[in-house]
C-alpha cells in the first residue's frame, strides 16, 4: 500500500503550509483504525505540516480506543460519545474539538484516499469554501463491483439532491471546510447520513470544487448505511428543500395534499354510493371527508412546523380558509366573465380557471400565514 501512495506523483508538487484536522466518525472500525493512522502519519510526514486525527467514536466497545492508544501519537485522539449517538453529529462535534484551521471530514473504512487531502486544502486555499473527494467528477472511479442496486441507490440519491446543488457527488462523506465558515454555519440540523449536503445547503457555499477520487470498497467490516438511514435521508431532504425553497415548498405540498383530497372524496363517494347512500348524502360524505383528510395531511407535513398547536381552532381556520378561498374564486371567476373577457365560448372556462387558481391561492396564504402560523421554528 505504501508504494502505491509514494507512486502519486501529484502529491509530491503539492505544498500546503495550513494546518488541519482531520474527523473521522468511527462506530466498530476498530480493523481500520490502525491503518487509518498509518496512512495520515505518512501523510503527515510527506507534507511537513501538522495534521490532527480525531476519531468520533459512537461508543464502539471493540478495542478502538485501545487501538489509538496502542499507537501513542499525541496528535491522533479517540473522543468516545454516549449521548446523541449518529455519524452527522460526531462529525460536527468533531469540528467543534478540532483545533485546525481546516477541517476534513472522512470514513474510517479506507474508502476515501488521504491523498487527495493535499489538493483539497489546496482548493480551499485558492478561494473555494466547499471541496468534496468526488466520485462523480471526471478522473473520479468507484470499484467495479458496485452492483446495480447500490449503483441504483447512489444516483436516486444523488438526483433527488440536484435542486439543492449542482455539485456531483453531494453524497459523499469525505469533504474540507475552513473552520471559520463552519463557525458561522447557523440552523445545522445533523439527522442521518448526509452531512456534507446539510452543510453545503446550511452555509449557503456557492464556491464548491470537486476533486476526483477513486472510492474503493470498505477494506475491513461491513456498511452502516442501512434502510432506516436512508428514510432518514428522504425526510432530511424535505427539511432542506424547505430551507432552500422556503414558500414554494409548502406550496408544493398542499397542492399534493390538494390532489390526494381529490382520489378521497371520490373514493368516499363511491364507497357510500355502494352502500345505497342518496346522491346528495354521498356527495356531502365525500367533501367532508376529503375536508378532514386535507386537514390532518396539512397539519402533519404540509405545516408540520405548527402540528404542535391547538387542533380545533386550527380545523376551524381551516375551513374559514376554505371558505374564504372559495369566494375570492366565485368572485374572481363571475367578475372576468362579466366584465372582462370577451363572449367567446371558452370565456366562461378561462373565468372558472382563474377563479380556481386565485382561491388557491388565498386558500394556501391564509393557512400558511394565520391559521398554521409559526410560532417556533422547525427544529
Ligand atoms: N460516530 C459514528 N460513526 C458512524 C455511525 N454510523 C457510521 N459511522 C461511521 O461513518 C463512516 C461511514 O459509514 P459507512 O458504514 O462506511 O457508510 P457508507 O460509506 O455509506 O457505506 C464510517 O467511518 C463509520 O464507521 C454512527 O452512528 N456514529
Ligand atoms: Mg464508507
Amino acid at each position: 500500500m505504501q508504494e502505491q501512495i509514494q507512486d502519486n506523483e501529484d502529491l509530491a508538487e503539492i505544498i500546503i503550509k495550513t494546518n488541519a484536522s482531520i474527523i473521522v466518525p468511527t462506530y466498530k472500525e476498530v480493523e481500520n483504525i490502525p491503518l487509518m493512522i498509518e496512512r495520515i502519519d505518512w501523510l503527515r510526514q510527506s507534507l511537513g505540516v501538522d495534521l490532527e486525527l480525531i476519531f468520533m467514536d459512537d461508543d464502539s466497545r471493540d478495542g478502538s480506543v485501545e487501538a489509538v492508544e496502542r499507537a501513542g501519537y499525541d496528535w491522533v485522539r479517540i473522543i468516545v460519545r454516549t449521548e446523541n449517538r449518529g455519524l452527522s453529529p460526531s462529525v460536527i462535534e468533531g469540528f467543534r474539538a478540532a483545533r485546525h484551521p481546516i477541517l476534513v471530514c472522512m470514513d474510517c473504512d479506507l474508502s476515501h484516499p488521504p491523498e487527495a487531502i493535499p489538493q483539497m486544502i489546496l482548493a480551499l486555499g485558492s478561494g473555494q469554501q466547499f471541496v468534496i473527494g468526488s466520485r462523480y467528477v471526471p478522473g473520479g472511479s468507484t470499484d467495479d463491483d458496485w452492483g446495480l442496486f447500490r449503483w441504483l441507490n447512489s444516483t436516486v440519491a444523488t438526483l433527488l439532491a440536484r435542486p439543492l446543488t449542482a455539485v456531483r457527488d453531494p453524497m459523499s462523506g469525505f469533504f474540507a471546510l475552513r473552520k471559520a465558515d463552519f463557525d458561522r454555519a447557523k440552523d445545522l440540523n445533523p439527522v442521518g447520513y448526509k452531512i456534507g449536503l446539510e452543510l453545503i445547503v446550511k452555509c449557503g457555499f456557492e464556491n464548491v470544487a470537486e476533486v476526483p477520487i477513486h472510492f474503493a470498497d470498505r477494506l475491513h467490516g461491513e456498511s452502516k448505511l442501512s434502510l432506516k438511514e436512508q428514510l432518514k435521508y428522504i425526510r432530511h431532504l424535505r427539511r432542506l428543500y424547505i430551507h432552500q425553497f422556503g414558500n414554494a415548498m409548502h406550496f408544493l405540498q398542499f397542492m399534493v395534499v390538494g390532489a390526494s383530497g381529490v382520489v378521497v372524496n371520490l373514493t368516499v363517494l363511491t364507497i357510500l354510493l355502494m352502500l345505497g347512500v342518496a346522491d346528495s348524502g354521498a356527495l356531502a360524505g365525500g367533501i367532508l371527508v376529503s375536508l378532514v383528510s386535507n386537514f390532518l395531511l396539512n397539519r402533519r407535513f404540509t405545516f408540520s412546523y405548527a402540528r404542535d398547536n391547538a387542533i380545533l381552532p386550527q380545523f376551524l381556520g381551516f375551513l374559514g380558509a376554505s371558505a374564504v378561498g372559495m369566494v375570492v374564486n366565485y368572485a374572481v371567476a363571475l367578475y372576468l366573465r362579466t366584465s372582462v373577457l370577451p363572449e367567446t365560448p371558452t370565456a366562461i372556462y378561462v373565468a372558472a380557471l382563474t377563479g380556481i387558481v386565485c382561491g388557491m391561492i388565498f386558500n394556501f396564504l391564509g393557512n400558511r400565514y394565520i391559521v398554521f402560523r409559526k410560532r417556533y421554528v422547525e427544529k
